[in-house]
């Protein structure tokens, strides 16, 4: 039986948009600024459909003063009576475990000011979660919040009931219900959970936390003196608050919500103490809405060793890390000299200190570890699993999916958005960099040549971005064989274990162009090749970085059934239609999950 879900899809999305509005509306909110103003059209993205009223109210929200609030309402900000937020657990589970989640708001202290937040468990991030390799374990998630939630876990190959994705995969969890999530985890390494439904408000307000995966070969990592989780995340602090969220709408949407304060394991002053001597296995996540990170530590020698789901093919030294919001990088760090060391993220025009690492004289330094950090390893395991696929370097693609926005019907001003004439000029898409440095780099899409760099969107110091709000903003993601756009895109059914290439194209001719970090739910992918340029340095990935007018080749396993999501893991873009689904099936024509859509679709046509 064949399910259409790209129409189930977007009924649930407006049923959860409706949902959502109504839940929160039938409760007590003393900070409404305006009457709540609905968009009844939520939903419908087409900006051919825009109504009169909706144009006005897009064309005088951008030439409002920046400080004008929109008209909506806003998520209150109330603090009355919230718990204190607490240090995260760090919590060993083992396989047949059940352990309880419940997301809810709390009070936390960042720098200055006391910041009404959500967190799982009262921490931000939420728990660690230590699990090892192959075991299953229960998630009682409870929502104690005032709007749905899911728990999406991301990079895990989960069986598609527990993928969190309401309306396609389960029904989202209404304030105060509760929902059990069965995890199997397959992979080793570090993955996180977040929610899925209102991601830019959840996921911005503290919705975050990891899964620490150890391997079951115990070599399968370098040996190293510890293993340290950082999660970076970026803040919009306007105030003494978290800038306003609207509960009709996303803003920010065109860039993405930047912040202006940076937190590393929820803290704005993070600092680690170090032994001289030691190496530390960092396991970095960015959880933020849509900044780009480029990561460095002065002063210490840095390897990568691994990616989104386990080990690169070959290990490398490097003073840069690159990682879009939900990449994971797992990277081995020499701390060799007493003193002082700062995480730094570095943009074209500043460079921006995160956390500090304060090395103590006293050596603990041991032979076995530092000869393994400064031996580059081939990992001939992971290799030899990429070898059928390297075969389709050269094969045309699959599918060809391409990333644009028009404006033709919007007044957006393009003066405001600080990099935008820096991102025209700096712009070449016409030819490669050829130099020979840039030409190794290339080869490794994980270390982007400078002039890659320049064409990111790093910033929005100004939140010249506020007034952009959804659905006024499409981004998109359109089918170049049908023409069919993100989420009318209903006939993308593979088998199982099918390998397909999907090739991602970032329209350099689109209205305003941007990097989107693309997301595949439920299954593994390599990037196998950026701007034609073979990627010789292969890791399984969940998510990939596609750079201002880029193209980027991804080889997908299709290993795992069910109906999945791929999207924007820029949030605010996932609100404004960055968002597609797609089907795998096995020989039989059965997906995982089908049982839920059949009940759904069901519902849907019963109401
Ligand atoms: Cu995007």
């Amino acid at each position: 039986m064949k399910i259409s879900s790209s129409k189930l899809f977007k009924l649930a999305i407006s049923l959860l948009i409706s949902c959502l509005a109504v839940a929160v509306l039938a409760q007590d909110n003393t900070e409404h600024n305006h009457e709540a103003h609905l968009h009844p059209e939520t939903n419908n993205m087409s900006m051919d459909n825009m109504t009169m009223e909706q144009h006005d109210h897009a064309a005088m929200g951008h030439s409002m003063e920046n400080q004008m609030p929109l008209s909506g309402t806003v998520f209150t900000k109330d603090m009355d009576g919230l718990p204190d937020a607490v240090s995260p657990e760090t919590v060993a589970l083992k396989n047949g475990d059940t352990y309880t989640i419940t997301a809810e708001y709390v009070k936390k202290q960042v720098g200055n000011h006391t910041l009404k937040m959500l967190a799982y468990n009262r921490s931000i991030p939420g728990p660690i979660l230590k699990i090892e390799q192959d075991s299953e374990i229960l998630i009682k998630f409870i929502n104690e919040t005032d709007f749905e939630q899911t728990i999406h876990s991301h990079g895990v190959r989960v069986d598609n009931r527990y993928d969190g994705v309401p309306g396609l995969t389960q029904n989202a969890v209404a304030p105060g219900d509760t929902f059990e999530y069965r995890l199997k985890f397959k992979d080793a390494g570090v993955f996180w959970y977040h929610p899925h439904t209102r991601e830019d408000y959840g996921q911005e307000m503290g919705l975050y936390g990891n899964y620490l995966i150890s391997p079951e070969d115990n070599n399968y990592w370098n040996p190293v003196s510890r293993e340290i989780p950082l999660v970076i995340d970026d803040i919009l602090i306007e105030d003494g608050q978290i800038s306003d969220f609207y509960q009709e709408f996303t803003n920010f949407a065109l860039l993405g919500r930047f912040g202006n304060e940076h937190l590393v394991n929820g803290e704005k002053d993070y600092s680690l103490n170090i032994n001289k001597g030691e190496v530390i296995r960092f396991f970095v996540t960015n959880v933020s809405n849509s900044r780009a990170y480029n990561l460095t530590i002065p002063g210490v020698k840095l390897k990568v060793v691994g990616g989104d789901l386990g080990k690169f093919e070959h290990e490398y030294f490097t003073d840069n890390l690159l990682i879009s919001p939900a990449e994971r990088i797992v990277v081995e760090a020499m701390f060799r000299e007493t003193g002082d060391f700062q995480l730094t993220h570095t943009q074209p025009d500043n460079q921006i200190n995160l956390m500090r690492f304060v090395t103590s004289a006293n050596s603990h330094e041991q032979a076995e570890i530092t000869n393994a950090f400064y031996r580059l390893r081939h990992n001939s395991d992971v290799k030899s699993e990429f070898t059928g696929m390297r075969n389709l370097m050269d094969s045309p693609p699959d599918k060809i999916l391409k990333m644009t926005i028009s404006l033709a019907n919007q007044e957006i001003d393009h003066s405001e958005h600080a990099h935008m004439d820096m991102q025209m000029d700096s712009h070449d898409h016409t030819q490669h960099d050829t130099s020979p440095n840039s030409l190794t780099r290339a080869h490794q899409p994980n270390v982007p040549a400078e002039s890659v760099l320049q064409t990111v969107q790093w910033d929005d110091p100004e939140q010249s971005d506020r007034t952009n709000i959804t659905p006024d903003i499409y981004w998109k993601l359109i089918d170049e064989e049908t023409g069919k756009t993100s989420s009318d895109i209903d006939d993308w059914v593979f088998k199982q274990d099918e390998l397909v290439k999907i090739r991602l194209v970032n329209d350099k001719n689109a209205d305003h162009i941007m990097q989107h970090p693309v997301h595949v739910h439920g299954q593994q992918f390599v990037v196998l090749a950026v701007d034609g340029m073979p990627n010789n340095n292969l890791v399984w990935k969940d998510t990939a970085l596609v750079f201002p007018g880029q193209t980027m080749d991804i080889l997908v396993k299709m290993s795992n059934t069910g109906e999945w999501m791929l999207h924007c893991h820029i949030s605010e873009h996932l609100h404004a239609g960055m968002a597609m689904t797609f089907r795998v099936e096995d020989a039989g024509g059965v997906a995982a999950g089908d049982e839920f859509r059949a009940k759904s679709e069901a519902n849907l046509h019963h109401h």
